[in-house]
């Protein structure tokens, strides 16, 4: 495989600038707890196109079809549960599990932390391929559904495509016309993993020589675009690459061209050689959409502290309050109806009935506190667990920039932004900085020069 060395100096200087970058924030990502999604990157390493979608949608078959040569199982039934990653070496060769990790580019080591189950199923395969020399093709296990809901793959798959996606040059997402976007997995892919990829994914509509006439084929593609209409998060429909790969078995006589499905699929193909051309620029974009996280995921931490600090002061002044009343009131109820001070002139008896008055006083008082402190801390629980049941405190504070409108991506990054931080405000928002100033300053302008 290609590493950096072998790259222009443009992909270096990205890599350079980039590990600035992080290098530059990994003090305030620390500080307030922020994991960096795309930390390591080789901008200099071979492109990398994923290849995703339901089983048995002809993924294997495309890149089969791209190599020239059958590097990949294809058939009906769901054939492959392993990431393969087909790169290019001067003998053919295969590896599996930690070697094969281990051979892949540093920014793909993340792979290791899904764990072992996921390891096992981490395979490269090189082949000695023209096609191969400038791109990565990735094969990924066919989405299907279960009726079982407890069914697992025993490793957070959507994690792993969503990390993949992340680092991949170009995404295609694959349907064919018998699950045109009814697979549970695709959908869940598309709502969740993906939708931090949007810009780099193509969505592939295969098998469309299939289709017995155009009514049919009309039928397939508006369910297909029916059920991305309710997943997709934007006004427009993308561009669906309606294609075909194989030829359709001469029962299945066709009354439909196939011309244009040829067209399409040469011009994906075409998107795949120049995937290379865009990875200074996804890259670029990728780092943006990191600081960019960090900046929001830093905004709210602030907010978050300083709206539960200001929370916990409230119901500590609560129940001392409670406490200090219930003791004044008692001291006055003592003065009308028990042992006044003004007697205390008296017999030591009195002096021993006021002391004793005194002492239950107190702890009347001190029991009252007690118990106004725990129901105020029950009550800031609740609190504590409201933060993240909507999304009140994010509108809070991009209220400004969300009502010029025009900034879909706050709504992106809020997505990825919330899951990490709720667990991180459950399990120590005490411990998260108070101040942030300068660091957003400073991620702003970073954010900005990146962007060019
Ligand atoms: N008619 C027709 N058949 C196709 C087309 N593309 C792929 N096939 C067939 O569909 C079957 C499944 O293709 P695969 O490439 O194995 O599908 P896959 O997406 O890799 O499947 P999994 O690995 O199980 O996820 C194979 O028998 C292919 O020959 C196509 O455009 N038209
Ligand atoms: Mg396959």
């Amino acid at each position: 495989m290609r590493n950096a060395q072998d790259r222009p100096n443009g992909a270096q200087g990205c890599e350079a600038l980039v590990r600035g970058l992080y290098d530059r924030h990994s003090g305030t990502a620390e500080r307030f707890g922020y994991t960096f999604r795309r930390e390591s990157v080789s901008p200099g390493g071979t492109p990398m196109v994923l290849f995703a979608g339901n089983h048995s949608s002809g993924k294997s078959t495309f890149i089969n079809g791209l190599v020239g040569a059958d590097v990949q199982d294809t058939g009906v039934a769901p054939t492959d549960d392993s990431f393969t990653f087909l790169v290019h070496g001067e003998s053919d060769g295969e590896t599996v599990g930690a070697a094969a990790i281990d051979a892949l580019p540093r920014e793909l080591k993340r792979l290791e932390e899904f764990g072992p189950s996921l390891v096992a199923r981490i395979r490269v395969r090189t082949r000695n391929l023209d096609a191969l020399r400038d791109v990565t093709l990735v094969d990924t296990p066919g989405m299907i559904d279960s009726g079982d809901k407890s069914f697992s793959r025993g490793y957070d798959f959507f994690g792993v495509l969503a990390f993949l996606a992340e680092v991949s040059d170009l995404v295609l997402m694959m349907f064919d016309p018998e699950k045109p976007g009814t697979t549970g997995e695709a959908v869940e892919a598309l709502k969740g993993p993906l939708s931090g990829s949007f810009f780099k994914l193509r969505i592939l509509f295969n098998k469309c020589d299939l289709f017995s006439g155009i009514y049919d084929y009309a039928r397939a593609y508006g369910a297909l675009c029916w059920n991305l209409a309710r997943v997709l998060p934007f006004k427009d429909l993308p561009k669906i690459y309606n294609c075909r790969l194989a030829v359709a078995p001469p029962s299945n006589a066709k009354t439909i061209d196939l011309a244009d499905f040829d067209r399409l699929r040469e011009e994906i193909v075409g998107e795949i050689r120049s995937a290379g051309e865009k990875r200074s620029d996804n890259i670029r974009m990728a780092v943006a959409k990191d600081l960019s996280c960090l900046e929001m995921h830093v905004r709210m931490a602030l907010r978050i502290r300083r709206a539960l600090a200001r929370r916990l002061l409230g119901s500590r002044l609560l129940s001392a309050g409670v406490a200090v009343l219930l003791a004044a009131a008692g001291v006055a109820v003592g003065e009308a109806w028990g042992v006044s001070v003004s007697t205390l002139h008296g017999s030591l008896a009195a002096k021993g009935l006021f002391a004793v008055q005194c002492i239950a006083i107190a702890a009347f008082a001190a029991f009252a506190g007690f118990a106004a402190r725990g129901i105020s801390r029950m009550e800031f629980n609740r609190y504590l667990k409201r933060i993240f049941a909507d999304d009140s405190f994010f509108q809070a504070e991009y209220v400004r920039e969300l009502s010029l409108g025009g900034r879909d991506d706050l709504a992106e990054y809020w997505q990825m932004v919330k899951p990490p931080l709720e667990r991180l405000v459950e399990v120590r928002w005490r411990e998260l900085p108070r101040f942030g100033f300068f660091a957003l300053r400073r991620l702003r302008a970073d954010i900005l020069r990146i962007k060019g």
